[in-house]
């Protein structure tokens, strides 16, 4: 197997992520912020929010901590479709919750001067959960900043931990997946197993009527990836997933010419089942994605906070143009189905 060297010095490299000194020790958006800080920061922009924004929990961690959805959207007396953006699944992927920090200000700050942003909230809801796994986030700040998983622990194994991108309901654990808890891609001992993917699924089928989008931030590796990854089988909606992705991609290239690949899961990155994407597709979630942001290998995880602000900039666009993509398609579907109608009403009458 080649192997090359892409971080000399971990240490060094470590150190260097906070490289926008002095830094300010209270919650700030070019910064990777503590859960404790960011705790702080759902309660004062909720409250700021005139209304635009409301706070749900929707069940505990393994640890305790509250797993904290923010719904943002214009209220309305009708029901809107909705998106769903979790972020931070994986713990070390301290670019991810940065992301949805970062989108949450957005969308609050430039509602009503934007029109593309006034546009989706006036008829959308967007579910933000800004940390997905927060034990293992909250362990990569105190103990092992390079932690993946979970923290559960089991009876029987001294090993903690499940991946929760392999503990979704998806082919699950049929390969890229290990039943062995002391790996890293440990699937769990059952689908669900972890309680943090369990609430996710939960509030997933429980508004699974108004979500029509699902979307999920890790990183790095730069790609907008789509079902499948737990078959080499294409979706059923593989060219429109296609075609929203490379839409969503150009757009972020546009700002600072960095590049994205799209593609399925499967063959784009590798094979591995259980992924949160392909369960929510499955369950009729069509507009499905998962995003790997900043950077290829440079920094890797270790992604300096100077970055942030570029790359939460760019991923704005991409998920903006994502939506404009997906509702211009959603629309004109719409029409061609009311032709059809209509054409039968004439033709049958
Ligand atoms: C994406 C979607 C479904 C299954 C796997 C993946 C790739 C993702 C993973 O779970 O291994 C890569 C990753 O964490 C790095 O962010
Ligand atoms: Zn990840």
């Amino acid at each position: 197997m080649e192997h090359s060297v892409l971080i000399e010095d971990l240490q060094a490299a470590v150190d260097g992520q906070a490289d926008l000194k002095p830094t300010p020790r209270a919650h700030s958006y070019t910064k990777y912020n503590t859960w404790t800080d960011i705790v702080a920061w759902m309660s004062s922009m909720t409250s700021s929010s005139s209304g635009l924004m409301t706070k749900q929990v929707i069940g505990n961690t393994y640890e305790g901590r509250a797993m904290t959805v923010l719904k943002i959207g214009k209220a309305s007396s009708s029901t809107k479709p909705a998106i769903f953006m979790d972020c931070g699944i994986h713990a070390r992927e301290w670019i991810s919750p940065a992301f949805c920090q970062w989108f949450v200000k957005e969308a609050l700050s430039t509602y009503g001067t934007d029109s593309q942003m006034t546009s989706l909230l006036d008829q959308m809801d967007v579910y933000v959960l800004p940390v997905f796994n927060i034990d293992g986030y909250d362990f990569t700040h105190k103990s092992n900043r390079m932690w993946r998983k979970t923290r559960s622990r089991r009876s029987g194994s001294s090993c903690i931990g499940a991946d929760p991108n392999r503990n979704f309901d998806a082919g699950w654990c049929s390969m890229g997946a290990s039943s062995n808890p002391c790996s890293d891609t440990f699937c769990g001992y059952t689908p669900e197993s972890e309680i943090e993917v369990k609430n996710v699924a939960d509030f997933i089928r429980r508004n699974k009527s108004t979500i029509k989008a699902y979307l999920t931030i890790h990183s790095y590796s730069q790609l907008l990836l789509f079902p499948y990854s737990y078959t080499y089988d294409l979706a059923a909606d593989h060219n429109e997933l296609m075609k929203v992705a490379e839409g969503a991609s150009s757009a972020l290239r546009s700002l600072y010419g960095t590049r994205y690949t799209s593609g399925p899961g499967a063959t784009t990155i590798y094979p591995a089942a259980g992924g949160s994407d392909d369960w929510a597709y499955d369950l009729g979630v069509k507009y499905s994605y998962t995003f790997e942001l900043r950077d290829t290998g440079r920094y890797g995880f270790l992604l300096p906070e100077s970055q942030i602000k570029p790359t939460c900039e760019e991923t704005m666009l991409a998920v903006k143009g994502a939506v404009k993509f997906w509702r211009r398609i959603s629309l004109k579907l719409n029409k061609i189905r009311a032709l059809k109608f209509t054409s039968k009403g004439i033709f049958k009458h």
